[in-house]
């Protein structure tokens, strides 16, 4: 509610008019898991250390996704917004592409 100037108010003579507000909520970001897949031949170590560089596990954490991706297929390796999750997947699908490993990683909608 404010105060309007008669110009502002259409010559009412200082009337009091009322204003909607603006909505000023922020909705939370969507959010995208980021997997990693199994294979035959990418070394765990190779998995281990992308987990720990790439993605802030700890060396037990890290060793913990790794053998769940090797025994059910794929695992979470994080959640983020959408333009951390296709960077930190880039950069894994550089390093095992570098190292000649053919780790796959993904990211896709959480929930
Ligand atoms: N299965 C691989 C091995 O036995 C290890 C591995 C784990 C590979 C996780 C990829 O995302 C992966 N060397």
């Amino acid at each position: 509610m404010s105060r309007k100037t008669q110009e502002q108010d259409g010559g009412s003579r200082g009337s009091v008019v009322m204003e909607r507000k603006t909505k000023t909520t922020v909705s939370p970001p969507k959010m995208y898991k980021v997997l990693l897949h199994n294979d035959d031949y990418t070394p765990m170590d190779f998995v281990v250390a992308a987990l720990e560089v790439f993605f802030h596990h700890s060396h037990e954490q890290a060793v913990k996704i790794m053998l769940q991706v090797h025994h059910n297929g794929v695992g979470v390796a994080g959640v983020f917004t959408h333009e951390i999750a296709e960077s930190k997947t880039a950069k894994v699908l550089a390093a095992a592409k570098e190292a000649g490993f053919p780790l796959l990683c993904t990211y896709e909608p959480d929930a």
